[in-house]
């Protein structure tokens, strides 16, 4: 079958990565911290973090192989012409973005295109990876273009907005004008707002997108898993947003729809159901959370036009 392709592409999935145990949480977070360890202290918070979720399993990385294996088959399905062959390129965990390009051009790839599983760009997420990619690729000679966000990509908001109306009717006897739909996103340093980065906006435009499609008319935007850094972090935070919901009395049920994340991990395992459902537990309101992507075939297609577009526009270009 691969007879009939006329072309190879070599696509670079990125990831941000995941350990594979237990005593690589240590060197996996000094990676995060560019190389600075943490201390005791952080070290055992984050490994409890992981132990609580599924009692120390990576579910990340399984969900990140199984998506670029499913990525491989959508493209080559969907493009009979071309034999596309997916790497996978994490940004804290091995194999790190630098030697998925390093094996793409040992296969012989010549033409490449890269990707990152998360659908916002901002110039410390996205740009990251594609910096890194992109700065190897120049060292071994090898063409490569990216996708940089594809958050209102029309099949993307079918697959968010299908899993909001699925969780709403979760509320068994309350109707979906009842429930507060919090979108959020991972936070990031309030530093970028003033590089006029479009993380916030895109973040926006999603959501905008799937209260449109779903029809919902209470929403929100809250910020989750800001890190600990000395620096401010962009809010309002989630926590306290669920505060906020209490307080002000908007609503009893709140529906969390994780926009920004693409797969179930730590964030959305530990920092949603755990943490910010016992939150909302605590001030006595009912709390759901948005089943993620995963390999979902609508974000998949999502991926598979994505990175064909670039290179249809490529070759135009
Ligand atoms: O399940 C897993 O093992 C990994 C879950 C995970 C995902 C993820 C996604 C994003 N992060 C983003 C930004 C930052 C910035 C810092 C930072 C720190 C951490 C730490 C852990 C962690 N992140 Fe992460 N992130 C995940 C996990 N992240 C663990 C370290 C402990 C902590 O702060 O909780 C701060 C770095 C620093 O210290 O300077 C910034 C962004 C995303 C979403 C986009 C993407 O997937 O790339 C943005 C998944």
């Amino acid at each position: 079958m691969s007879q009939a392709r006329s072309r190879k592409v070599g696509v670079l999935v990125m990831s941000y990565g995941t350990p594979e145990s237990l005593d690589q949480v240590e060197a996996y977070y000094t990676h995060i911290r560019r190389g600075s360890p943490p201390s005791p202290e952080q070290l055992k918070e984050l490994t409890d973090r992981y132990e609580a979720i599924v009692g120390g399993f990576f579910p990340l990385r399984q969900h990140t192989d199984n998506q670029v294996k499913a990525l491989e088959e959508k493209l080559n399905e969907a493009y009979p012409d071309i034999e596309f062959v997916c790497y996978q390129g994490l940004k804290h965990a091995s194999p790190f973005i630098e030697d998925g390009v390093e094996q793409m051009v040992k296969d012989g790839i010549t033409e490449a295109v890269g990707v990152v599983l998360a659908p916002h760009y901002s110039v410390m997420s996205v740009g990251s990876y594609i910096k890194r990619a992109q700065e190897k690729a120049d060292q071994l000679g090898l063409s490569i273009s990216f996708v940089r966000s594809y958050h209102l990509h029309p099949k993307l908001i079918e697959a968010l907005s299908i899993r909001v109306e699925e969780a709403l009717a979760r509320f068994e006897g309350v109707s979906k004008d009842e429930v507060l739909v919090m979108f959020t996103a991972h936070s990031l340093p309030e530093r970028i707002l003033e590089m006029k980065d479009p993380y916030p906006e895109q973040l926006l435009e999603t959501s905008r997108a799937i209260v449109e499609k779903t029809g919902v008319t209470r929403w929100q935007f809250g910020w989750q898993s800001a890190g600990q850094t000395g620096v401010p972090w962009l809010g309002p935070d989630i926590l306290d947003v669920l505060q906020t919901v209490k307080d002000e009395n908007k609503a009893e049920c709140v529906l969390v729809c994780p926009i920004g994340f693409v797969s179930d991990h730590l964030e959305v395992l530990y920092d949603l159901d755990i943490e910010a459902k016992r939150t909302a537990e605590e001030l006595g309101l009912r709390f759901e959370r948005t089943r993620s992507l995963n390999t979902d075939p609508l974000y998949m297609e999502t991926l598979g036009e994505v990175v064909h577009a670039l290179l249809t526009n490529a070759v135009k270009g």
